[in-house]
């Protein structure tokens, strides 16, 4: 009797359990929006994150408020524009997506938005993208890259986040309307495109070509999307660029910033890791990871790209720094480094944790030390923000010396390594430097109507750009809420971030990846007129 009363309360114990774990799964399934599936317990919830230090959960509740900082106000003075000017508190109409009215800040914003957990407004911006966001009516220049990187990346994320098919479909309408900028007798895009009337030209300070980073960091967005859709069309544009950068002559293993799509030749032989060339290399490596390690050619490519770096440029001053000088012609022209170049710390510490080849080690070392440097471009300014380019030239050591040098623009990746030194090396000075960061963007950059850039960060109280860039919600607070997260919120073998911090599952590993069932051929009619 006691046995059976035992084996009774063990499996009405059991049930209860597992009632109450599905309970919890429909709850967290309920709450963004999606379905509940299988892979619902890869959904990331902020809600669930288990952090026994008090401090860091505390530090990420303050990430949050200074993201709806920036939501609410851009909300409350330029709604469906694409950025917001906080201190004069109205929409930014010369941003690099113009007047017409795309809502960059909502879509590049809405899957931060999601990750912490902001569930009202995610619910608001993403109601705004199923009615407003028409990318067809726009009738002005758009950039390939920009469009492709903030509009595609950031809707192909919160489709993969929410499984909302309403994300996949735009992310469709916005790349075909990108797709005759493909035109070319190369295949190489152009680099602006007007959606309206298709016509394709070049920035007219480029001359006839097309630029390296931009043409180089399509890979991810356009092959994601054929995999969702069962679309080829977006794998076979990026795939002829791969082949086109693949088979051409490279001038000592490095890829020159400007191609004229219209040859296939190389303009003029400048090279660097920042302005021009950085997300190219970036995607090389991202584009292996996504894939999960099957497109070994991109792993290749970048191997023997950043050997070629390594050698040619980077440099160590007389005090120790190193950093990553810009060439022409393979010889160094500027001892300078761009604030867009320190994602490479990241990047490098990625590549060397993800394979173990015979630069693992040296890229580990390079990653320290690049975001090192990085960081003491933020440390030796007034502000404690950096510089959107620091020099090495005599005694000058990691300091702007230009006056567009000295600006800050919101801009994310020097946090972007922060966050992945974090990840991979769990040293906390990385963590430290973070919260300098956010320290320093309330003491300088937060004003009554957001988040502001700034003009001079050598001056103590500097004055404002007044622009609320929207890569500072879709990248530099993502990141920084990252950086206070744990490990096993959004991990990095399941996750790989496009170049604006929008997370793409990795393929094969992650059931959020959400490929399209294959199309089943058709089977051949058995008639007399099918025989070949
Ligand atoms: C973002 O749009 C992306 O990170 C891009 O790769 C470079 N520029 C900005 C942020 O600085």
């Amino acid at each position: 009797m006691r046995i059976i009363f035992r084996i009774v309360f063990i499996a009405f114990f059991t049930a209860t359990i597992i009632l109450l774990v599905r309970l919890s799964e429909i709850e967290t399934s309920f709450k963004h929006g999606g379905k509940l599936s299988r892979a619902s317990r890869h959904v990331p919830d902020p809600d669930t994150i288990n952090t026994a230090d008090n401090t860091v959960v505390d530090q990420r509740r303050f990430i949050i408020q200074m993201m709806m900082h920036a939501w609410n106000n851009y909300k409350l003075y330029a709604w469906g524009k694409n950025e917001l000017k906080p201190m004069s508190k109205r929409a930014h109409l010369s941003s690099v997506f113009g007047a017409g009215e795309l809502g960059a800040t909502i879509v590049d914003g809405l899957d931060t938005l999601y990750l912490m957990g902001l569930h009202d407004e995610f619910r608001e911006g993403r109601d705004w993208v199923a009615e407003h966001l028409h990318i067809n009516e726009i009738d002005s220049d758009l950039s390939v890259f920009e469009t492709t990187i903030r509009f595609v990346g950031g809707l192909l994320s919160c489709y993969a986040l929410t499984g909302d098919t309403m994300f996949k479909d735009k992310a469709v309408e916005v790349a075909d309307a990108l797709l005759p900028a493909f035109d070319t007798p190369t295949g190489l895009p152009f680099a602006l495109i007007n959606p309206s009337t298709k016509a394709s030209r070049q920035y007219h300070w480029a001359g006839p070509n097309s630029i390296l980073s931009e043409l180089g960091t399509l890979h991810l967005e356009f092959t994601y999307l054929s995999d969702v859709t069962g679309r080829d069309i977006y794998r076979q544009k990026v795939n002829r660029i791969r082949e086109v950068l693949n088979n051409i002559d490279k001038p000592g293993d490095l890829y020159p910033n400007f191609i004229n799509p219209r040859t296939g030749q190389w303009g003029q032989r400048h090279m660097s890791l920042g302005a021009l060339g950085d997300s190219f290399y970036e995607y090389l490596l991202k584009a292996w990871l996504v894939s999960g390690g099957a497109d070994e050619q991109a792993r290749i490519m970048f191997d023997t790209a950043m050997q070629a770096a390594l050698d040619k440029m980077l440099r160590v001053s007389p005090s120790g720094l190193a950093y990553l000088a810009e060439l022409k012609y393979g010889r160094i022209i500027e001892e300078k480094m761009d604030h867009l170049s320190c994602f490479a710390g990241g990047m490098f510490a990625l590549a060397s944790t993800t394979l173990d080849n015979s630069l693992s080690e040296r890229y580990m070392d390079v990653a320290h030390k690049l975001t090192n440097t990085c960081h003491e471009s933020y440390a030796r300014s007034d502000t404690k923000l950096g510089p959107e380019a620091f020099r090495f030239s005599g005694a000058v050591e990691a300091r702007a010396q230009k006056s567009n040098e000295k600006v800050y623009l919101l801009r994310p990746e020097t946090f972007e390594s922060y966050f992945i030194m974090w990840r991979l090396t769990k040293q906390q000075r990385y963590r430290d430097w973070g919260w300098e960061g956010v320290q320093a963007l309330e003491k300088h950059c937060r004003v009554e109507g957001g988040y502001t850039g700034l003009v001079n960060v050598y001056h103590q109280n500097p004055q404002g750009d007044d622009v609320q860039q929207s890569f500072f919600l879709a990248e530099t607070l993502k990141y920084l809420y990252l950086l206070f997260s744990d490990d096993s919120f959004l991990p990095l073998d399941e996750w790989v971030f496009n170049t604006e911090a929008h997370p793409f599952p990795i393929k094969g590993k992650n059931p959020l990846y959400r490929e399209a069932p294959k199309p089943v051929p058709l089977e051949p009619a058995n008639d007399e007129n099918n025989r070949i």
